[in-house]
Parts: structure tokens; C-alpha cells; sequence
């Protein structure tokens, strides 16, 4: 796309989300949320983080807990760090303009860009044909739910990239197709980073750690305790041999790279700094060692949740303040939107 204006010179504004499809885990937290945080922490940058309800439903989910399991996400943004003062904090279901705009891409994505997509291939299984239609354009959702508000950055896990991807895409589609030579849309920058990118299960090292996994022991949920942290660190999967001395010869042992990247995302520090201290050693010296680190950094974490939680009044209103803020920003964009490509009202 050649012709396609990039020059985009609107405000920085960082966005993700999170489905509330379960509880949220480490990998949610090391993936995305803790960079949710730091990006916060600049005074330059606007960030908005919400609470994916509209996209839960694209799967088969349980109309009469849905709205807590909303709560208990928005309990879990703030237990990390997520200030709600800094950041606006909301449910997607409350702006309706992620819907109007999702209508729009719909015409401007093309159908080959949606089939190329990976996560609706491993989501929808192998009967394909009774998977929602919802699920199919899910991608395109998300890409109205980042540039309603016109954002430049979004801190997500390594999964999200290829539908970053097409973001940018419809970004850069819309620009070449309505913007007369201007960009309306920024082509969104993806903030993918640290060890923490791709946290796997803990149960099998060559799939991610999710929170619809059957299986509680494959995961670290931010809500667990100390005792159910280091069970689960105990019980994780692993080889006999002990930790190597360089990150090389981590290939071909998924879950001990696995283990090996929890360690480095939680003490901030390389693969290769964890194996200048514990290579050589067994699973029996780093497991315990790694139950410590987990514990001591989401203790605080699940002790602010469970205070949270009991308040479901005060996550209310601080959904219902955040809403209103978002609504205020991706409105006008909308209208602008709508009014580019010719509509009525
Ligand atoms: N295992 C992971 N490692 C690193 N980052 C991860 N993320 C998810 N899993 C990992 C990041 O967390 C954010 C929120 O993800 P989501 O809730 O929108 O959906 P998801 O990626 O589909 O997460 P799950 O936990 O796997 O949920 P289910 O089981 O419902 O599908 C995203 O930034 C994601 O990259």
C-alpha cells in the first residue's frame, strides 16, 4: 500500500484488554499487565484499559456471571497496578462505538485477511462451520476496539501479534481508501516484550498458559494463595536433566525454557543472568527457588484482589466513571468516522 498516508499526528494513547472468560494468570500478568503499568507511569501517554465482554461472547459463556467475572477482571487490572485514577477502566459493552466502528472495518477488511487468522483456526476446532460468526471477525472487533480511540500502542502478549497485524492493515486500508492523503487512523505499534511475552502452561510446555484450560495446575492464577503457588510450581512438568549453563541449549526443552522465562519475567532479569545462577542445577534447587520468587511478587497481588473483590460497589463505580471517560474519547470518533465514509446519521 504505497500510496497509504502514515503521517498520523494525534496523541499517544495506549490500549488493551482482556476477556473475561476465566480468572486471570501469570501469563496475562507477565504477557500484558505489567507493562500495562509501566506505560501508565508516563504522563505523555493516555491509557485506556478494558474489560472484553463483547468478544466473550463469541464462544458459549454463561449470561449470569458474566458481569462478575467483568468485576473480577477489572479487580485484577487494579490489584497488578493499574491506577484508575491514571487510567480509564471500563467495559467494552459500555461504548458502544466499539460496535459502530466494528460495523465500518467489517467493510474494509477483506475476507482472505480474516482466514489467514490462526487464533480462529485453534479456537474454532475442527468443526469450523458451527463455530459463531462473531468468532470469525473477532479480529476486526478488536481493530475498531483500539482505534476508536485512535491508539498508538498496545502492550500485549505474543499471541495478539497477528491480529495486531491486521489492525494495521485496516488502519492503513481506511487511510489509503477515505483519508484523502491524510491518515485518520494511526497504524498501531505493538508493545511485545521481555521473557514474560509468551508464558506456556505448566503443565505442557509447547502450549500457552490460558485461562480456559481445563486443567488449574497449568496455570498460576493472580488470585491463588502461597500454598496453591508453590504446589503448582512443584507439580509443574519438567525433564530429568538438570538446568544448562546457556540459553542454546534450553531448545528442545519446552519447559524448562518455560520455567527458566517465569524466573527471568519475575525478577527482571535474561534467561541467560537465571542460568549464570542455577545452571547446573536440578529441578529440586530451582523449583523451590521459583516458588519463593512467585509468591513473594503476587502475594501483595492476591491480598489486593481479595480486598477488591468484596467491594463489587466501588468496581462499579469506578466501571461506570471509566466508561463515561471512554465514551467521551471514542464518540467524536466515530462520528468523524461515519461522516468520512458518507453516512446519514
Ligand atoms: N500465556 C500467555 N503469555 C503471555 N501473554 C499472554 N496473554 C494471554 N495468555 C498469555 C496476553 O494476555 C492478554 C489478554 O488475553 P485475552 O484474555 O484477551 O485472551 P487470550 O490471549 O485468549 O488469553 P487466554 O488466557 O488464553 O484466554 P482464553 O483461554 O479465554 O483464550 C493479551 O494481551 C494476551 O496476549
Amino acid at each position: 500500500m504505497s500510496d497509504t498516508p502514515t503521517d498520523y499526528k494525534g496523541p499517544q494513547r495506549v490500549l488493551s484488554g482482556m476477556q473475561p472468560t476465566g480468572r486471570l494468570h501469570l501469563g496475562n500478568y507477565l504477557g500484558a499487565l505489567k507493562n500495562w503499568v509501566a506505560l501508565q507511569e508516563d504522563p505523555t501517554r493516555e491509557c485506556f484499559y478494558f474489560i472484553v465482554d463483547m468478544h466473550a461472547i463469541t464462544m458459549p459463556h454463561d449470561p449470569a456471571t458474566l458481569p462478575d467475572t467483568v468485576r473480577s477482571a477489572a479487580a485484577a487490572y487494579i490489584a497488578a497496578g493499574v491506577d484508575p485514577e491514571k487510567s480509564t477502566i471500563f467495559a467494552q459493552s459500555a461504548v458502544p462505538a466499539h460496535a459502530e466502528l466494528a460495523w465500518i472495518f467489517n467493510c474494509v477488511a477483506r475476507l482472505g485477511w480474516l482466514e489467514r487468522m490462526t487464533q480462529f483456526k485453534d479456537k474454532a476446532g475442527k468443526d469450523k462451520e458451527r463455530a459463531s460468526v462473531g468468532l470469525f471477525t473477532y479480529p476486526v472487533l478488536q481493530a475498531a476496539d483500539i482505534l476508536v480511540y485512535k491508539a498508538t500502542e498496545v502492550p500485549v502478549g505474543e499471541d495478539q501479534k497477528q491480529h495486531l497485524e491486521l489492525c494495521r492493515d485496516i488502519a492503513a486500508r481506511f487511510n489509503r481508501d477515505y483519508g484523502k492523503g491524510e491518515a485518520i487512523f494511526p497504524i498501531t505499534e505493538p508493545v511485545i516484550q521481555g521473557p514474560g511475552a509468551r508464558i506456556m502452561s505448566l503443565r505442557d510446555g509447547t502450549s500457552k498458559m490460558s485461562k480456559s484450560d481445563v486443567s488449574d495446575n497449568s496455570r498460576i492464577n493472580l488470585e491463588d494463595d502461597a500454598d496453591m503457588i508453590a504446589r503448582k510450581i512443584k507439580k509443574a512438568k519438567t525433564d530429568p536433566e538438570p538446568l544448562p549453563a546457556t540459553v542454546e541449549e534450553l531448545e528442545g526443552r519446552a519447559e524448562a525454557s518455560n520455567l527458566v522465562g517465569i524466573y527471568a519475567a519475575l525478577t527482571n532479569q535474561t534467561k541467560a543472568e537465571v542460568l549464570g545462577e542455577f545452571g547446573g542445577q536440578g529441578f529440586g534447587a530451582f523449583k523451590p527457588a521459583l516458588a519463593d520468587v512467585a509468591v513473594e511478587y503476587l502475594a501483595p497481588i492476591s491480598d489486593e484482589y481479595r480486598r477488591l473483590i468484596s467491594d463489587k460497589a466501588e468496581i462499579d463505580r469506578i466501571l461506570a466513571k471509566g466508561a463515561e471517560r471512554a465514551r467521551a474519547v471514542a464518540q467524536p470518533v466515530v462520528a468523524e468516522t461515519k461522516k468520512i465514509v458518507g453516512f446519514w446519521g
